[in-house]
């Protein structure tokens, strides 16, 4: 019978598993017969594709095997949503970003296809333990921080709500660098998430794109008269696309799978310049095929390197081409261009897409410059994401000239027109001109050109997108008051809470239902269930199992990466009980780590003296990595490091304090530790943290905030109202902002006036945390920043240390009162429905895009699921 012949459609061996089904038939339930059937598969594979059995394979096979036999319920989707994408040719969105966080995929995946149940069935079959399956996973950390995770929950998002849309980005051989402590001192080493094969991800050698740099421009002029230029003795490098399926969620089989497209100049020899090797110019001979290998990693901060710019560049050219490829198989000219395509570009770092694009359809495309222009700012829209000044793009203009000589022609072009418009705008204002130019000074000002070549600027919170209009882009704004617009940050509520929580998701369900999964607005009904007794207590006992969980995972890590978890956590663990205070985020003086530290030190000398001052017990954790060449930030780590051990091994202190670092601070960490949080610490100095997003992260878990009035903590605050919200603490935007004009703050006031903080900053000084010179040293470079040098304590941290430490007072009786505080967190929790990445995507798509959702045709997947042929199907979604 057709259902019982398997057929490898890999290999084209038939497998006749009629006697096993046979057997499996009379005795099981259909469901167990669908967790056989994908049992089996998994077998199939470790046998075809590794030569291995069940019983021999380790988890790593069994890993890649169980992926491979779940990407068959994914194809057919993958494949029906590309080609309805394709054939309705409604416009589609290009979210192009130099950064992606995925973490790890299975686990996901699984949860967006609603087959947890289902594969732990089929796992049991198999005597395979699901959580060591899926640590077995890479976590994808092609990215620094915020950015790249805000793009991965945006295509979580983008897929769910089945949007017509696809993400580019890079696939950097090694990502984020993995953080290892030595006594403190942070190493980097390599991320090497590309060991093993990748089940994920697909090869895609038919759409690969030659990208062009250097070389010698020719100019000729268009039909129209626009000059172009063709390039000769230019290097040619081909880029290679892999692509990674982005699953939408849903409880019906008929989920859409979006693509993410990431860019590799690695697999392709030819990229190879042997004349160079032949010339003895070693490192230049593989610059190309080493393209694509490493993730800048600054976060807030522009390097300026030219290989950064290659790979800026790499990004937009292989983006563009394929965009207009996909474009040219459905458009006969270039007419409908500008309706068809909608590009986001993610930060400035994908902005040559504007010169890029001007070059394709002027030259290749023959398009005047006029028209092609309008097609460019119809286009094209540009979220910003800081308004720290050195983490703004230039470009050294000459090596960009050297590197992109059309490029820069064309920008220059672009910027006379600019430059006219401006002083046609503002006549007899030329200091207004000077500093809008997009070219001044000898660099290219990316976020001019972004602005000039967009047909929208957002910010990511309301705050930040008042910033932007008030200063650092008031020219423009005052230019073009139209392109600005807010979309405020969020997160996907699958991964954040519904894949990384399942105890809360439970105890959601039960209460409100799943409706919050895709709709979060619906989260506000825990509001009803807040004052509950019941309710309080149940949502206690679930945040205690969470920390225990969380105590565990920092144990086995341990365990693994130093080979002392037991007498680690013996020495520094606080149990369940004690308030989980947890920061983690990328190592940034705006962002204030060095705060915590100093009201650690505080509480430290008031127990030392009084054991009973503090009627609690805290567990500070610290996580997150510092930029390589970051010294401040990596002082900063070692200071957290000298503190634990000081703390930590007081006899009477220790009992009731411990301070940890949570080392290699990554996506499936956050996932665990997030939802064993009590104490969400967003202390940034406010007006300089553009949104935030594990703010979202920890509140949609149950975690109070103690925070700033920043970013989106202000509208956090706003809709969990002020009555819910009650660790609010610092100086406001304004008066931060009025103290740097004014010149107004000396931190020494502050240190001397206050007798706590003295104590606290002396510390940093005078020997008593440390062991050695080296420590001393990195302290020492701390207290420097606070009190010395041109701009001491620039981040406003001495300002806001007493309203900080008076603030923790606060957290400390309310812990006191469990029930209490659960009532708080979950008016939190219910206050959250607006910052789902959902909410922001749609207000993307209405504000910015003008897009609507368009999911698979059901006559598309009809289709490609009798071709790929019903019998042979691997069914993960019980029908
Ligand atoms: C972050 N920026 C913001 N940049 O700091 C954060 O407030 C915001 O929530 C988040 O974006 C999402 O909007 C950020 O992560 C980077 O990491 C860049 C990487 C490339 C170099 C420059 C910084």
């Amino acid at each position: 019978m057709r259902h019982e012949a398997h057929c490898n459609w890999l290999t084209g061996l038939k497998l006749d598993l009629r006697p096993q089904l046979q057997y499996i038939k009379q005795t099981m339930d259909p469901i167990e017969l669908q967790a056989e059937t994908v049992a089996q598969k998994v077998r199939h594979y470790l046998i075809t594709t590794m030569g291995r059995t069940a019983d021999e394979a380790n988890d790593e096979e069994f890993y890649r095997a169980f992926c491979t036999s779940l990407r068959e319920e994914i194809m057919i989707n993958w494949t029906a949503t590309t080609h309805t994408l394709k054939k309705k040719g409604l416009r589609k969105l290009y979210y192009l970003s130099m950064e992606y966080m995925p973490g790890r995929l299975f686990g996901n995946n699984i949860t967006n296809l609603n087959a947890e149940e289902f594969i732990k069935r089929i796992l049991k079959r198999l005597g395979r333990d699901m959580t060591t399956i899926i640590n077995m996973e890479h976590d994808i950390g092609i990215g620094n921080g915020g950015l790249g995770r805000l793009a991965s929950c945006f295509m979580d998002s983008l897929a769910t709500l089945q949007y017509p849309a696809m993400g580019y980005g890079m696939r950097y051989q090694y990502g984020i660098f993995e953080q290892e402590l030595i006594c403190g001192v942070q190493v980097e080493r390599p991320d090497c998430w590309l060991l093993t094969p990748n089940p994920w991800e697909f090869r895609r050698d038919t759409h690969a794109v030659p990208v062009q740099f250097a070389g010698k421009p020719v100019k000729r002029t268009n039909s129209h008269g626009d000059e172009v230029y063709d390039l000769i003795d230019c290097e040619e490098v081909r880029a290679l696309p892999y692509d990674l399926p982005i699953i939408g969620y849903s409880d019906s089989p008929d989920f859409s799978v979006l693509t993410l497209r990431l860019w590799s100049t690695k697999e392709s020899p030819r990229n190879f310049q042997l004349q160079r090797y032949n010339a003895g110019e070693l490192g230049q001979a593989s610059e190309n095929t080493s393209l694509t290998d490493v993730l800048y990693p600054n976060d807030n901060h522009d390097a300026g390197k030219r290989i950064r710019l290659k790979q800026e560049f790499l990004l937009v050219s292989a983006s563009l081409q394929d965009i207009v490829n996909q474009y040219k198989e459905v458009h006969p000219n270039f007419d409908g261009f500008a309706d068809a395509v909608r590009i986001q570009i993610n930060d400035t770092h994908p902005a040559l897409i504007i010169p890029e694009m001007m070059q394709l359809l002027t030259k290749n495309n023959d398009l005047p410059w006029g028209k092609a222009w309008e097609i460019i700012r119809t286009c094209c829209a540009y979220t910003n994401h800081t308004v720290l000044k050195e983490a703004l793009e230039d470009w050294n203009a000459q090596r960009l000239g050297e590197l992109l000589p059309r490029n820069y022609s064309i920008l220059e072009r672009m910027n006379g027109e600019f430059c006219a418009e401006v002083r046609k705008t503002f006549p007899g204002d030329e200091e207004r001109v000077r500093r809008m130019s997009i070219i001044e000074g000898g660099q290219v000002k990316m976020a001019n050109l972004s602005i000039y070549g967009s047909n929208k600027v957002n910010g990511v919170a309301a705050l930040h997108t008042e910033i932007l209009k008030a200063s650092l882009f008031k020219d423009f704004y005052e230019m073009y008051p139209d392109k600005f617009v807010n979309v405020t940050n969020g997160v996907t509520q699958r991964r954040w809470l519904l894949h990384c929580n399942p105890l809360l998701s439970a105890f959601l369900e039960k209460r409100i239902g799943k409706g919050w999964i895709t709709n979060f607005e619906e989260i506000a009904k825990l509001k009803d269930f807040a004052s509950d007794p019941e309710t309080q207590q149940e949502f206690l006992a679930i945040k205690r199992k969470n920390k225990e969980r969380l105590l565990k995972m920092i144990e086995e890590d341990m365990e693994f990466r130093h080979g002392h978890g037991k007498n680690f956590a013996e020495e520094n663990f606080l149990s369940a009980d004690a308030l989980f205070d947890v920061q983690i985020k990328r190592i940034h003086e705006y962002k204030r780590q060095l705060m915590k530290a100093l009201h650690l030190l505080m509480v430290y000398f008031e127990m030392k003296e009084n054991p009973d001052s503090h009627r609690i017990q805290r567990f500070a954790m610290i996580g997150g990595k510092a930029a390589p060449g970051y010294h401040v930030a990596k002082s900063i780590i070692r200071l957290f490091y000298c503190l634990g051990r000081t703390i930590n091994r007081d006899p009477v202190v220790g009992k009731k304090l411990k301070v940890i670092y949570l080392e290699n601070y990554n996506v499936s960490k956050a996932e665990v530790i997030i939802p064993g949080t009590d104490l969400s610490e967003q202390i940034s100095t406010a007006g300089m943290e553009a949104s935030g997003t594990g703010n979202m992260k920890f509140s949609i878990n149950g975690a109070l905030t103690i925070a700033t009035d920043d970013g989106a903590n202000v509208e956090m605050r706003q809709q969990i109202t002020d009555e819910w919200w009650p660790f609010m603490f610092g100086a406001s935007s304004n008066e931060n902002l009025e103290m740097r004009r004014s010149h107004s703050y000396n931190p020494l006031d502050v240190y001397t006036s206050e007798p706590k903080i003295k104590q606290a900053v002396d510390a940093l000084k005078d020997r008593s945390l440390v062991e050695n010179d080296a420590e001393h040293e990195s302290l020492m470079a701390v207290y420097r920043s606070l009190l010395e040098g041109m701009t001491p304590d620039a981040f406003f941290v001495l300002n806001d240390l007493m309203a900080y430490y008076e603030t923790q007072k606060k957290v400390e009786e309310l812990y006191q009162d469990p029930n209490r505080w659960a009532e708080f967190a979950l008016h939190n929790i219910a206050g959250m429905g607006a910052f789902s990445a959902d909410v922001s995507i749609k207000n993307y798509a209405e504000k910015i895009w003008e897009i609507n959702p368009c999911p698979p045709d059901p006559k598309e997947l009809k289709q490609v699921r009798k071709e790929y042929s019903e019998h042979d199907r691997c069914r993960v979604i019980p029908s």
